[in-house]
């Protein structure tokens, strides 16, 4: 005696059902054991990098917020979409449903909803940009930095009491270079670039800004822990944009002191002024090797 055809279908569907709510079930727990307490750290921060800088909690912020705004609303709206399939689903009857073809209140609803929404993010977005790009009117530290082809020049202006000199550390596509700030100290970047667009931004810091040549942007970080760091160039910027990769060292401002005395004493590392890149655009900033001989190309082939 076998079952009949629609208690077959029926007990099918239950099982199917069951089934699947046991794989979520499962994964889910799979998932949340999975994880380590970074990567736990990673989830709370949905995918942000920890802040290591005082303007990093502002970006963070509106980060979570804005993913919480966007997340409630996608609840609402894949809520009312589950609704309105089970509620208005085809039945056994054949039967088509009534057929609606506006409804004003709710036609003003979807026009206003989202301008709010967006007016909300503007607005936010806004007073974290006030907030991140805030500057002191006297920094710790100000280093000018240049963004050229296809490296980067960071200049430690002023910093040295012997003679004034500037000190510097000059990169080339095959060298990466180091940029070392001391922590809990401001520092403000001014940004040149001789030739094309670049973006000088380090991800721990939560902040990156345009180098934009004939023009001098700034921003100003405070780094709240030592360790090593990753940046780079942020703006599709020519062939070898990729190489433009640079690490930071967040250091004791005693050990930045001594670096910095250490630049010095090289001989090699410091100048009357700052070095801000020529007019030639393939005349690396520091003045050091050549990049272009260095990888071998001809000039005809750049860009
Ligand atoms: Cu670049």
């Amino acid at each position: 005696m076998g079952l009949q055809l629609p208690e077959l279908v029926a007990s099918t569907r239950r099982r199917a059902r069951r089934l699947a709510l046991l794989t979520v079930l499962g994964l889910s727990v799979l998932l949340v054991s999975g994880c380590s307490a970074d990567s736990q750290g990673q989830l709370k921060r949905l995918a942000m990098p920890e802040p290591a800088s005082a303007q990093g909690d502002a970006t963070l912020r509106l980060w979570q917020g804005a993913w919480i705004a966007a997340l409630a609303t996608g609840f609402v709206v894949w809520g009312l979409i589950a609704y309105v399939v089970v509620r208005f689903r085809r039945r056994n009857d054949n039967e088509i449903p009534v057929q609606t073809r506006y409804n004003l209140p709710l036609e003003i609803f979807y026009t206003i909803a989202p301008v709010i929404m967006v007016i909300a993010f503007f607005a936010q977005t806004v007073k974290t940009q006030n907030t991140v790009l805030e500057q002191s009117p006297t920094p710790d530290h100000v280093v000018k930095v240049v963004g050229q082809k296809w490296s980067w020049t960071f200049n430690y202006t002023g910093e040295q009491a012997v003679d004034e000199r500037n000190v510097y550390v000059s990169g080339t596509s095959a060298v990466i270079p180091k940029l070392v700030l001391p922590v809990g100290e401001s520092v403000r970047f001014d940004l040149y670039s001789p030739d094309v667009i670049h973006d000088f931004g380090v991800p721990a810091f939560l902040l990156k800004m345009d180098v934009i040549p004939g023009r001098v942007n700034n921003y100003e970080i405070t780094p709240t822990a030592t360790g090593t760091y990753r940046g780079a160039c942020y703006e599709l910027c020519g062939t070898f944009h990729s190489r433009m990769l640079f690490t930071v060292d967040v250091v004791t401002p005693q050990e930045y002191d001594a670096y910095l005395q250490g630049l010095l004493e090289t001989g090699v590392n410091d100048s009357d002024a700052p070095i801000l890149g020529g007019n030639d655009a393939y005349t690396p900033a520091g003045g050091g090797l050549d990049t272009i001989d260095m990888l071998g190309i001809d000039e005809g082939d750049e860009q």
